[in-house]
């Protein structure tokens, strides 16, 4: 039986980007069956629900899920995706490329992001009129499962060891609670842990961002460091992602739908692209998740380029220069 990987565009580029992966996938080898899933904005208005329960089901079946981009719905579409894959990290690699116009050209750092709780767990309330309110859920469950995940990454990827950035001077209960569990199976595991107040990583990655490898973060730590990140490495059309969980994952680029070029067909894929290389690794194709990333590297480095990047082509001329290169 091929192996069934569950297509959801989304809102916005996510319409562009995410045919551009799939048609890098269909030029690996590898054979897959292609499911179309219908998720976002535009659904939502359309049938009332963003996430329709038979995507969402399709999700969960699937063995493996490519998304695009989220739009107004993101609560509604991408949270509940995670879940359907059983998602418990969000690894958010953010590296500079040669040919791409860095702010800081060292940089080289994967987050791994908590990726069910924090205050994305969806306990809000408006109390009055004046008054809204937001629980932020921490469980040293979900804290200790991601510090498993995270040493055996440092393991496989043979780095020294890994940072966690939290915010627990502040935040003593909930961020203590993270940073004891982080750091509690570090040791337990022999794995070097450093502690970092997320504030003042903040500054120092912008400023030594070689100074970090591998960073664990809470949830919302983890949305919008990552994306400072992409900043220091071309922008958010740079970083790709993968939602792992114990059975299946779900590949998507870090960046929106980004409606301000929506339609224009000038979205930079090469996040959506990248995406697919760790969609193709996960699903054992390593050497065609490594051509993958050689060939948009390639491309990266000789052109076309998109706008966002300086340059003037499409995303289809980006995506064909890449797929060119795999034949
Ligand atoms: N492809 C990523 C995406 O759609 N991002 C929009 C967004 O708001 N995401 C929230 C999140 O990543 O938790």
């Amino acid at each position: 039986m091929p192996t069934e990987i569950a297509v959801i565009p989304g809102d916005g580029i996510g319409r562009e980007v995410t045919p551009a992966a799939v048609s890098v996938l269909k030029a690996t080898g590898p054979e897959f069956e292609f499911v179309d899933g219908k998720a976002g904005d535009r659904v939502a208005t359309e049938t009332g629900a963003a996430l329709p329960s038979e995507t969402y089901d399709l999700a969960a079946e699937a063995d493996a899920t490519l998304f695009g981009a989220a739009g107004e719905t993101a609560a509604d579409v991408i949270l509940p995706l995670r879940e359907a894959v059983g998602s418990f990290v969000n690894v958010r690699p953010a590296r500079a490329y040669p040919g791409v116009d860095s702010v800081r050209p060292e940089t080289d750092l994967v987050f791994l992001r908590e990726n069910t709780e924090g205050v994305y767990s969806g306990h809000e309330s408006r109390l009055s009129g004046d008054l809204s309110t937001l629980t932020r859920v921490v469980t040293t469950s979900a804290s200790e499962r991601l510090a498993e995940f995270a040493c055996e990454y440092v393991d496989e990827g043979e780095y020294e060891g890994f940072h966690v950035a939290h915010k627990a001077n502040v935040m003593r209960e909930t961020d203590g609670r993270f940073r004891d569990a982080v750091i509690g199976v570090a040791d337990d595991r022999g794995v070097d842990c450093e502690e970092v107040l997320m504030d003042a990583f903040a500054t120092r990655v912008c400023l030594e961002p070689d100074e970090f490898a591998v960073v664990v973060c809470p949830n919302l730590a983890g949305d919008v460091l990552s994306d400072l990140a992409a900043g220091l490495v071309g922008g958010l059309g740079m970083l790709p992602s993968a939602n792992v969980g114990p059975d299946r994952a779900l590949f998507e680029p870090v960046h929106g739908s980004a409606p301000d070029i929506a339609g224009e067909g000038v979205a930079n894929p090469a996040a959506a692209i990248f995406s697919a290389a760790m969609l193709l690794e996960y699903l054992g194709h390593d050497e065609e998740g490594g051509a993958v990333r050689e060939a948009m590297k390639t491309v990266l480095s000789e052109g076309p380029r998109t706008p966002d990047l300086g340059g003037d082509a499409s995303t289809d001329d980006v995506t064909e220069a890449v797929v060119s290169r795999l034949d």
